[in-house]
């Protein structure tokens, strides 16, 4: 609920222009309601316009991509970037191809990004972009066609100094790769214009580990300094099995935890030994296949087919690393009677806003995504730093950064919501840390923009 008169002018004027933007609206709004102590303790907020600009994207550009597929058709997808906010940085943010993708889930994953990479304490600004493209069941050479469309048009709004996207749903080394092939023909410069890239051309180590490992450090620090314990022994559940899933599932049980499920969009699989990662790594690393496929080596394995069952096993820890609104009021309900100590998000916004209000009233431990899964986009920095330096730093080097930027991202949201707060609200801490950054930049560039 908002009571603050100026937050919820903003909101309202938000909900009566974009009223058909759902996603956004919901990230927006849990923003707001949080950011409502600050605004009271600081008048320039409101007197500068702060919250109508940080809601409203600089730029947001959408655009046709077509492409040829393998049977001479011709097909047309709508491509989008969204570059939501450049006050402390050049945007930053992946790229989703998935057919849910419209305007308002890219300015949703647009808005958090900004928040997100303010925690980071790197310089990169917010942007996400994407397209309703279906990769699934397409050849490698549709893919690549459809890349090299999707960057003909997108090459002319990015660069190493204006914006940086990266991968995320359906968008990996393999799409990355296409992209930044496409982007240098038609700028003809070798630059670090895309993070997530494969080694053999700038990319960094740890990349791939790093939004996983990340989400896992963060839940470690949690446990240890809310709770004392540490991930050691537990039972935990972790949906997806994409890049975040497989390797915050490789962390958790590299930290002594046993994973007793994953999914996908079709079902979840249950192994009560601890899935073997292995086996999942090859069914959706290499031959790109379905989680169902991991009874094949398992038959005794339990299989469900339906998703969001899985959040009816009991567990300790729950990861959701698939995608938005996957936890919904029903399935936090059940998740804190089974007794879940610890919910932390390494998807963006998996929780419904009637599933968050459940983890913080029932006072277990709940990490957001925008604190939690910001290792991904933290070590991208780190790629663009090794990129500007012409260096490339060794595994461990970037692993320990990360380690500590995790930590630090959760220390600040512990502080920050203690300063604002009783101290158990991390939500809280997240976006009013990660808004006084932005904000304070904004202050002093003036509203010319
Ligand atoms: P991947 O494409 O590698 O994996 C996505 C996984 O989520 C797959 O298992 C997929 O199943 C499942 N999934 C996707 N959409 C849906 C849906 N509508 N319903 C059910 N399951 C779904 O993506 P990532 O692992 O990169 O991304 C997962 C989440 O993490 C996203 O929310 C993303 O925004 C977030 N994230 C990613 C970062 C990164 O660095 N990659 C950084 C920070 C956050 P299926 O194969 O059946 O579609
Ligand atoms: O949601 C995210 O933070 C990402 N998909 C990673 C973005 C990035 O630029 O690495």
């Amino acid at each position: 609920m908002i009571n603050n008169n100026y937050v919820k002018k903003v909101y309202e004027k938000l909900e009566s222009k974009y009223s058909h933007e759902k996603e956004f609206l919901q990230a927006a709004k849990e923003v707001l309601e949080t950011l409502e102590p600050v605004v009271e303790k600081d008048p320039q907020i409101e007197k500068l316009g702060i919250l109508e600009r940080i809601t409203e994207p600089e730029r947001m550009i959408s655009f046709r991509v077509s492409w040829v597929d393998d049977n001479g058709n011709v097909q047309v997808n709508t491509g989008y970037r969204c570059q939501f906010n450049s006050a402390i940085g050049p945007y930053k943010g992946g790229i989703r191809f998935h057919p849910s993708v419209n305007q308002s889930v890219i300015k949703f994953l647009g808005f958090e990004q900004t928040f997100k990479n303010s925690l980071t304490g790197l310089a990169m600004g917010g942007g996400k972009g994407g397209s309703d493209f279906e990769p699934k069941g397409k050849s490698d050479m549709e893919i690549m066609r459809f890349c090299q469309s999707y960057m003909t048009e997108l090459y002319r709004h990015i660069g190493q100094f204006t914006d940086v996207p990266a991968g995320d749903i359906g968008v990996g080394k393999r799409e990355i790769g296409y992209m930044f092939g496409q982007y240098k023909r038609l700028a003809n410069e070798f630059t670090g214009v895309l993070t997530g890239k494969a080694l053999e051309f700038g990319g960094s180590l740890g990349r791939t580990q790093a939004t996983g490992y990340g989400l896992c450090y963060f839940t470690q620090r949690m446990l240890k300094k809310l709770k004392d314990t540490d991930l050691d022994d537990k039972k935990v559940i972790i949906s997806g099995s994409g890049n975040v899933a497989i390797y915050a599932a490789e962390k958790a049980i590299a930290l002594g935890a046993k994973v007793i499920a994953m999914s996908d969009s079709n079902g979840y699989i249950y192994d009560r030994n601890g899935v073997d990662l292995d086996v999942i790594k090859e069914i959706k690393e290499v031959k790109r296949g379905r989680i169902k496929e991991y009874l094949e080596t398992y038959p005794n394995v339990v299989y469900v087919d339906n998703c969001h069952e899985i959040w009816n096993l009991p567990c300790d820890v729950a990861l959701p690393c698939a995608t938005q609104n996957e936890i919904d009021e029903k399935a936090a309900r059940t998740l804190v009677a089974n007794g879940c100590m610890a919910v932390a998000e390494g998807a963006n916004m998996p929780s419904t806003p009637e599933a968050v209000e459940v983890f913080l009233d029932s006072g277990i431990l709940y990490a957001p995504g925008k604190a939690s899964n910001a290792g991904g986009v933290a070590t991208s920095g780190l790629e663009m730093s090794q990129n500007s330096l012409r260096l490339s730093w060794s595994f461990e080097e970037v692993d320990s950064r990360l380690k500590d930027i995790m930590e630090n991202i959760f220390d600040t949201c512990y502080e920050t919501s203690k300063k604002y707060s009783d101290g158990k609200n991390l939500v809280a801490g997240a976006n009013i840390a990660g808004f006084v950054k932005v904000c304070e930049a904004m202050k002093i560039q003036g509203v010319a923009y």
